[in-house]
This record gives structure tokens, sequence and C-alpha cells, in this order.
């Protein structure tokens, strides 16, 4: 039986009479309904950013570590039922199985991480230039979050603004991608299911422009005081202008075209391994996934040769069992991805993969018509820098390969077309790593380990196309969900005027 999904507003389903329907469906078997999804109008996305604000007051009032509780016991919930989760996350969006259980372990972590937080969330005390005064700070809750989320993690990711943004005492609108509906809705009921009083969670499905209008509604009542997205550049600019004209700045996790530095004294057989599971682990659909390999020139045959040989040996194919990466996440992002191979096609030579769409049964023979979104892993040698595959997110299992000369012609290359989130070098040489780090605009930078599979307690994120600087995950986090408050506390029993009565030695 197809699932039926709704909106949850103040802990109560939210159905618009006149709303339209969505069918999240298996990207492995295109023809199943993994459910039925009612999408919400702007009207209900603005409402429940009201009822939020409402519910928001109380759940500040509850102590922190009450709250680091809580917490907890969503870690505790998702824990028990990390394999139902798992396979609905393979169901949903085609995630290898294996990947899908580490996406939920991620949850895990991120609230064993936060529900100590509840403990501490320190403020400071600071001295004062005056006598008899004290000075002190304290992280004050935002207010309401309105939290908007990508497909590709559809829990873990949606976890890194939830936990914290609950644990400091904020209240939450989440929009997931409806693609990713059922995902969502499970992860909601187990948040729920923790002890969340109604209205501190809401989970509102929507497409694009009712989102994005009900946001502007909320924003302009007063009823959301931070946003998060994840998702595209284009639609992060957007979101950007939007929380700009209210003064608001938000968290934004937007695309990635991350390189990979291969030096000359690199282990090429942890580079193969490396940039065969960043540049094609998830279909190449993470932000994080590996876009163009730069290779030293004195390596360069080497590395492809091994390299193309490693891809063409990958396995691709059921999610449910052990392949590097199942079909694309779903038919919106399969058609963008075709319309890129279709420029591809005429304008490089393609070292390995056939540019198409294939079956699971029969991958090496090309595409008989079955129901996946399965495309061929590809991989692409001399691409220029001046190239769309260079300076382009492509989001989908496709590598390009570049050679260099010197690193400081690498770094350059690295940073060229003008994403940061994440990058990485696989040498042998500390200063070279140390040298490549310093040069290269990344967010994230790893030495000899993919450029995806951050860990969740260190700060995340992006700059330039990549974001706007703002970083997730871990402690950093906080300052996304709090604003500090300064106290002055004077017990002279006279007005000291700063700068004007400073004590005299
Ligand atoms: C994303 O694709 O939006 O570092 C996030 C990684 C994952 C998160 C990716 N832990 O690849």
């Amino acid at each position: 039986m197809t699932r039926q999904l709704v909106s949850v507003v103040g802990g109560k389903p939210a159905d618009d009479a006149n709303a339209a329907t969505y069918d999240s469906v298996d990207p492995a078997r295109t023809e199943r309904v993994v459910a039925r999804v009612r999408l919400a109008g702007a009207d209900t996305f603005a409402w429940a950013c009201g009822a939020a604000a409402a519910a928001q007051r109380e759940w500040a009032q509850v102590p922190a570590p009450v709250r680091g509780r809580v917490i907890a016991s969503i870690g505790r919930l998702v824990e028990a039922n990390a394999e139902t989760l798992a396979r609905l996350v393979t169901e949903e969006i085609g995630k290898p199985y294996a990947e899908a259980l580490g996406e939920v372990r991620e949850i895990v972590d991120t609230c064993d991480f936060f529900l100590g937080e509840g403990r501490r969330l320190y403020g400071q005390t600071v001295p004062s230039e005056m006598p008899d005064k004290s000075l002190f700070t304290f992280r004050v809750p935002v207010g309401v979050a309105a939290v908007i989320t990508a497909g590709n993690f559809p829990v873990a990711v949606p976890s890194w603004y939830l936990v914290p943004a609950l644990l400091c005492g904020n209240a939450v609108v989440w929009k997931p991608a409806e693609y990713a509906a059922a995902s969502a809705h499970a992860l909601y009921r187990l948040f729920a299911a923790a002890g969340l009083p109604e209205g501190v969670l809401n989970l509102v499905f929507a497409d694009g422009p009712a989102t994005f209008a009900g946001l502007s509604a909320a924003l302009g009542e007063g009823t959301v005081h931070k946003v998060g997205f994840t998702g595209s550049t284009a639609v992060g600019r957007e979101i950007g202008e939007l929380c700009g004209r209210h003064l608001q700045s938000p968290c934004l996790e937007l695309g990635g075209k991350n390189p990979m530095v291969v030096m000359p004294d690199a282990d090429l057989d942890l580079a193969v391994e490396g940039a065969l599971f960043s540049g094609f682990g998830t279909a190449g659909q993470r932000c994080t996934s590996l876009g163009t390999v730069l290779v030293h020139e004195s390596v360069h045959d080497e590395f492809v040769t091994r390299y193309a040989a490693a891809v063409r040996d990958a396995a691709v194919g059921d999610p449910a069992g052990a392949v590097l990466y199942g079909p694309m996440l779903d038919h919106r992002f399969a058609e963008r991805y075709e319309e890129y191979l279709g420029w591809i096609r005429p304008h490089h030579t393609v070292v390995t993969g056939s540019s198409g769409r294939i079956s699971p049964e029969n991958p090496r023979g090309g595409f008989d018509g079955a129901g996946g979104l399965y495309y061929h892993p590809v991989v692409v040698d001399g691409v220029r820098p001046d190239d769309r595959l260079f300076l382009e997110e492509t989001f989908g299992p496709i590598v390009g390969v570049t050679s260099f000369g010197e690193l400081a012609e690498a770094v350059e290359l690295a940073n060229r077309p003008g994403y940061g989130l994440s990058a990485s070098i696989y040498t042998t040489d500390p200063a070279a790593a140390f040298r490549f780090r310093e040069g290269v605009g990344a967010g994230m930078v790893s030495v000899n380990n993919s450029t995806s599979g951050a860990e969740a307690h260190l700060p995340f994120g992006g700059n330039g196309r990549s974001g706007n600087g703002s970083r997730q995950s871990g402690m950093w986090v906080l300052d996304q969900f709090t604003r500090w408050q300064a106290l002055n506390w004077d017990y002279s029993g006279r007005l000291q005027k700063a700068q004007m009565d400073v004590a005299e030695i």
C-alpha cells in the first residue's frame, strides 16, 4: 500500500483542501510509488511559521540540559530504528544500503555531540573597565528556523540543522525535498516521539514556488529568524537575496566542483580508490562529490590507466546490494544529467563509460528500457580549464581529469571554478599538503582522503559559490542558531560611564 503523507503543523496533520499531490517514486523501479504526498500551499508554510513562533516561547523556557535529554532520546530512537530508516532511504532515493546506514549513523553522531551541549551552551564572564561592574555574555535562541533541505542526504543533513536548532531552544519549520518525503516523514516521527512539545518541530511538504512565497510572507511577518538551506547555488542565491531584504543572514550550504590533486609522490592506488569513492559514491550526487582530478603530468598516464580500470570494474546496480552506486535520486536529476551528457558527447573523448542510461541487470549492455534511473560511470580526460565540464557542478557520475606541472598551478586550477566546498590532495610530502591547504579556497580540505565523507563534528560548509561562509556541524553551528546577548551589571551605586570613567592606576 502506498503511503499517503501530509504536512504536520502543531502536531496535527495539515491538509490543504486544494492541495496538489506529488508521487515520490523508487528510482530503482520508477513504476513503484513509495509515497503520495499532499503538497501544502504558501499559506500553510507561513501559518506553520506562526505556529512555530508561538511554541518556541515555551520551548526556550525548558532548561537547556532538559532539551539535551530530548536530543539524547532522538539519538536512541534513531539508533533503534536505524535499519528500517536506512531501508526506506535506499528505497526512496536509491542510495546503496551500506551508505544509507552510514547516513543514519551520522544522525546518531550529531545527537551524541549535541546532547552534551545542553549542559554547556557556555556564555562568558568578561572583565569590565570599571570597578564594581560585571560583564557577561549569553547565547539566546534566534526564534524560528526555517530549514529547507535537499534529498541526496534526506535524513543526515536535515539533522545537522534540526538537532542544534532544537537544542538551542528554537522551533523549526522543516521543508524537505518532495522526492525524499517518506524518509523525511519517518525522521520527523522519530523526533516527535522523543518528546518534543507540539509545534516545536513542524514538517511542511511544499514545492519550490510555494515554499518561497510562504517564506517571504513569514519573513515579512517576523515569524522566521533564521533560514537554513542546503541545495543548488542558483536557489541559494535567491534565498540569500530574500533573506537580505529582511536583514537576515541565512545558513547556506550549496554546490561544489570539488578538486582532487594527485602529486608525483602520491600513493596512486590510494588516490584511485579515493577518486572512485568521491567521484561515483551516491552516483556523484553529493555536494562534496569529486568534480575534477588534477594530476601531475609525470603520473598522469599511469593514474588514468588505473582509474579507468577501477571505474570499469565498479558495480553499478540495485542499491539494496553491495554496489558502488545505484540510480540517480529522481527523474529531475536524471533529466538534468542527460542534458549534460548530450553536451559532453560531441565535445569530449570519454576514457571510459558509455555516456547513457543503463539497465542494472545488464550494466555493460546499454539501456533496455527497464525502469531504473541508472547511468554508467564516465571519466573524461584532457578537460581544459575553460571547459564547462571543468567549471560547472554536474551532480552525476562523471569525473574530469586535467594535468598540471607545479603545485602552484594545481592550487590555481583547484580554485578556478569559484566554488569552495571541499578539496583534497594525495601526497606524501607534508610541505605540499600544507601549501595546498593554505592556497585552496575550500572550507574543507583532505589529505590522502576523499573529497566526500566529512565527519559530523567538524565545521561543514563552503565559500564562494558553495555558500556564504556559514558553517554547519560541530560547535560552530551554535553561532547559526543562537545570538550573543551582552549583560552589563553595575553594583557600584553610581552612574559609571564607559570610556569616560575608566579607573586610573
Ligand atoms: C551533501 O551532499 O549535501 O561529507 C552533504 C559528505 C557527507 C555530507 C554531504 N557527510 O560527503
